[in-house]
């Protein structure tokens, strides 16, 4: 499989779909599918025709984290540096996630294990078909969780659930991510193509430069005062105001009629 199949990228009317696709492998990490996903979110940064991504797996699962075929201790003559591959690697992407101001939806078809659970987490939607389960399989090999794991899983859960879940990899199903407030929602398995769309699709049409702004000040939150959270919102706003969009979606009301929103 060539570097760039290991990622299939589509843009349809907005909607940058990034498909993992190494199905035989569970969609596990290799150094092209490394690349090839960066470079999807990277023209989701660069491209103003994007407006909004959509992350998914191919097959029967979303992500099993690293490769380990690629870590084979038996195939190596010395222990490897996973400081480097996470700084070099894993880290630049969740970095891009993170920093895209455009909704980042994420559709959990399958299994998601090790940085592909928190992968998922990272998202700003996430979506997981009820059959999905999500497994900090880190600990099963010796190793911490990674992926930004540590950070989302305490700050969303606290450190009971956090430690629990990580020192354990006890697979955590969808409904109940859900009910714990790691992800949006668990949908049926049929369904979950059809509304990660609809929702992506939603966004694509909407107030791209107002959806941008808000994850920036719901990103900041974490760390921010209140007062620091005070006039951050009233910077963001005061740059909202002046956004073409802001002025459609006043007038579409008072016109009573569907805002065309051109994402500026
Ligand atoms: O190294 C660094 O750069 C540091 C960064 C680390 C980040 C990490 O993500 S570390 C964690 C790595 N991931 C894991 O430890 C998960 C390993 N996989 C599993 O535990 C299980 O596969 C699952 C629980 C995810 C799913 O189990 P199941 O029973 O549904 O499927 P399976 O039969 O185990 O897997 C199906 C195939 O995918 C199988 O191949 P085969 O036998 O049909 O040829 C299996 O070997 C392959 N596969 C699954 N996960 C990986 C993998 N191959 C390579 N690497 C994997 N991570």
């Amino acid at each position: 499989m060539s570097g760039s199949d290991t990622v299939l990228v589509a843009l349809e009317g907005g909607v940058l779909r990034l498909t993992l696709n190494r199905p035989d492998k569970l969609n596990s990490f290799n150094e092209e599918m490394h690349h090839a996903l960066r470079a999807g979110i990277q023209r989701a940064h660069d491209e103003a025709a994007v407006r909004a991504v959509l992350l998914t797996g191919a097959g029967r699962g979303f992500c099993a984290g690293q490769d380990l075929g690629d870590r084979d201790p038996r195939k190596a003559t010395e222990a490897p540096d996973l400081g480097k591959t996470l700084e070099t690697l894993y880290n630049p992407t969740l970095r891009l996630i993170r920093s895209l101001e455009k909704p980042v939806i994420c559709a959990v078809n399958g299994v998601a294990a090790g940085a592909g659970a928190n992968i998922a987490f990272a998202c700003d939607i996430v979506l997981a078909a009820k059959s999905a389960r999500f497994i900090q399989a880190f600990s099963k090999i010796g190793l911490v969780p990674d992926a930004g794991g540590t950070w989302n899983l305490t700050r969303i859960l606290g450190e009971p659930r956090a430690k629990a879940l990580t020192m354990t990899a006890e697979p955590l199903g969808a409904e109940k991510a859900a009910d714990w407030g790691l992800i949006w929602k668990a949908v049926d398995d049929d369904r979950l193509e059809e509304e990660a769309m609809a929702l992506a699709t939603g966004f694509a049409s909407g107030p791209t430069k107002g959806l941008g702004l808000t994850k920036r000040a719901i990103q900041a939150a974490g760390t921010n005062s209140l007062d620091q959270q005070l006039d951050l919102e009233r910077d963001l706003q005061r740059e909202a105001g002046r956004s073409a969009d802001y002025a459609e979606g006043v007038a579409a009301f008072l016109e009573k009629r569907k805002p065309d929103f051109k994402g500026r």
